[in-house]
């Protein structure tokens, strides 16, 4: 169906642009890949600004116009986040987790920064390849970016970063090489790769139907504007192991309290 054959491609996009900057990831999925003959995607992240033109509730019809479904909504009240998931109807297709910085809730100066920036966005009508259309302003200076960074590290990145994914995850249950998050991990420090330890490296259990673990960030080098040079996380890769709830279903949706750690995986280290 040309619907598949399209979610099919935005996918390859999407990969395109993120192993770009996340090199780490092509290294580990080849890793996986030789082992296991496959690798499957459990899912894909994406950020935004609220309160602007790429806003979630303007990104929304864009991922269900690619045939997905809203699954469930969270919220982040520490982090000043709020976030959709969408599922598609063939389960072969990742699912999609898009977050929005509630910008509102940050303080005036941080806010009158922020602004500064997303007043340049010019978007006309939205297409699916704004998930790889990366920043809508110029390069932030190193100054707003720390003063943005003192209260929000997701606004920080968003700001240096711009709309891409953040982090493709492999499925753990489709591997066959190894059965456990921890094995991955294990596997992943191996190939000499930071692992995100946040709150256990090990995110979520059975019991909650949803294992995650994930590396950090991979870090480049960016020209600030004024000519300042500094290095700053770009991307990561998270892996995902899914249960089967009592009545055999395995479960499909996210869990919130492990979601809150993953997005620590941008963190400067
Ligand atoms: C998204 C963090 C949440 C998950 O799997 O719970 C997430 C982000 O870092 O933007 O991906
Ligand atoms: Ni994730």
């Amino acid at each position: 169906m040309s619907t598949a054959l399209s979610v099919t491609e935005f996918f390859a996009q999407l990969w395109k642009d993120y192993t770009q900057i996340t090199p780490q990831a092509q290294v580990i999925h080849d890793l996986f890949k030789e082992s296991d003959g496959t690798v499957i995607n459990d899912h894909v992240a994406f950020r935004t600004f609220a309160g602007t033109p790429i806003c979630l509730d303007n990104l929304e019809p864009i991922i269900l116009s690619l045939g997905y479904e809203r699954q469930d909504s969270y919220r982040f009240v520490s982090k000043s986040l709020r976030a959709h998931s969408f599922i598609h109807p063939d389960p072969e297709q990742p699912k999609i987790f898009c977050s929005e910085l509630l910008v509102e809730e940050l303080s005036d100066d941080v806010q009158a920064i922020i602004q500064r920036y997303t007043a340049q966005i010019q978007v006309q009508t939205l297409a699916p390849s704004v998930f790889w259309s990366g920043r809508h302003w110029e390069m932030p200076s190193w100054e707003d970016y720390q003063a943005v960074m003192a209260e929000s590290e997701y606004g920080a990145w968003l700001l240096a970063i711009g709309v891409r994914v953040n982090h493709f995850t492999v499925s753990v249950n489709a591997l066959t090489s190894v059965d456990s998050i921890e094995a991955v991990l294990t596997r992943v420090k191996a190939a000499g790769y930071a692992v995100n330890s946040v709150g256990g490296e090990v995110k979520g259990s059975p019991q909650a139907l949803l294992e995650q673990g994930s590396t950090m960030a991979d870090q480049e080098v960016f020209t600030f504007a004024g000519g300042n040079e500094q290095r700053i996380p770009t991307c990561f890769y998270e892996f995902a192991k899914r249960y089967a709830d009592a009545e055999g279903v395995v479960y499909q949706g996210f869990v919130e309290a492990n979601a809150d750690k993953i997005f620590e995986s941008t963190n400067a280290r």
